[in-house]
This record gives structure tokens, sequence and C-alpha cells, in this order.
């Protein structure tokens, strides 16, 4: 089975209507949604998603923020595409983040860097069952996979 990440617009990006933006780039880069919803998060939820940050400063903020409006969750499927979504994403900081990434074309402060992928295999497995059900995500084929593959 191809390789699946999770993929999250965050409250900023919804509120700044970038959901679609974020579908486009992934559909043409050739990646396929397996799963998606508009959702609000719980605090129980942004915990556990944020679990790795439960020491630093900054993960009350992190917590708020997730939890302050919705997010729109993601599982998109595809050759390589745990890298290669953090290669379309950017640098954390949106002030590091390459021009042409999500996060270097719409973001302005690390706070609010419009979009969360996972960062390894580990996390998107992780990440994936925290989010979704079994039953949520969608295996099929696609005729267009004979041209990209
Ligand atoms: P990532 O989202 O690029 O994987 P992580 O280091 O896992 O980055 O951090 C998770 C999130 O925490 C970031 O997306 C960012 O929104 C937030 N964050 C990271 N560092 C800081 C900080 O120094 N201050 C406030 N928020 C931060």
């Amino acid at each position: 089975m191809a390789e699946r990440t999770f993929i999250m617009v965050k409250p900023d990006g919804v509120q700044r209507n970038l959901i679609g933006e974020i579908v486009a780039r992934f559909e043409k880069k050739g990646f396929q949604l397996v799963g998606a919803k508009l959702m609000q998060v719980s605090r129980e939820l942004a915990e556990q998603h944020y679990a790795e940050h439960k020491e630093r400063p900054f993960f009350g903020e992190l917590v708020d923020f997730i939890t302050s409006g919705p997010v729109f969750a993601m599982v998109w499927e595809g050759e390589n595409v745990i890298a290669a979504a953090r290669q379309m994403m950017g640098k954390t900081n949106p002030q590091e983040a390459a021009p042409g990434t999500i996060r270097g074309d719409f973001g302005l402060t690390v706070g609010k860097n419009v979009i969360h992928g996972s960062d390894s295999p580990q996390s998107a497995k992780r990440e994936i069952s925290l989010f979704f059900k079994e039953e949520e995500l969608v295996s099929y084929s696609k005729q267009i996979n004979a041209w990209l593959y």
C-alpha cells in the first residue's frame, strides 16, 4: 500500500479560506485524498496530538490555538507523501519557509503557520489513528495513477 500522511489545515487556514488552495496543491501534485473532515478539535485530542510538546513553554498556546476554531483534517496517500508534504508545507517558521511553499506563501508567524503535516511514518500512523476511524478512510484506485507512476 502507498504511504499515507496526516495533514490538517489549522484554524487560521480555515478562517482565511485556504482549504481549497491547500487541497488543490496536494491534488495537483498527484497525491490522492483518502479521508477528510471539517471538525472542532477537543482539548483532550489537542493534548494527545501535541503530546511531544508537553514540556515546551508554548504548549498551552498550542492547545488554545488548535481548539480556537474548526480545522480541516485530511489523510493523503501517494509515493513518499510524508516527506513531500513537509517540503510542500515549508519550514515551521513561515519567516524561514521558502516562497512557493504553503507556509512561505501564506504564513507570517510560527504560531499561525496555517498547516500541520506528520513528520515521520510513526507520527503519520499515530496521527491518522487519533483523528480518523478506519471506516472514514477510503481505499480506491484512480486511472490517472498510470500517468503518475
Ligand atoms: P511542525 O508543525 O513544523 O512539525 P513542530 O516543531 O512540531 O513543527 O511544532 C508544532 C507547532 O508548534 C508548529 O507548527 C507551530 O505552530 C508551533 N510552534 C513551534 N515552535 C513554536 C514557538 O517557538 N512558539 C510558538 N509556537 C511554536
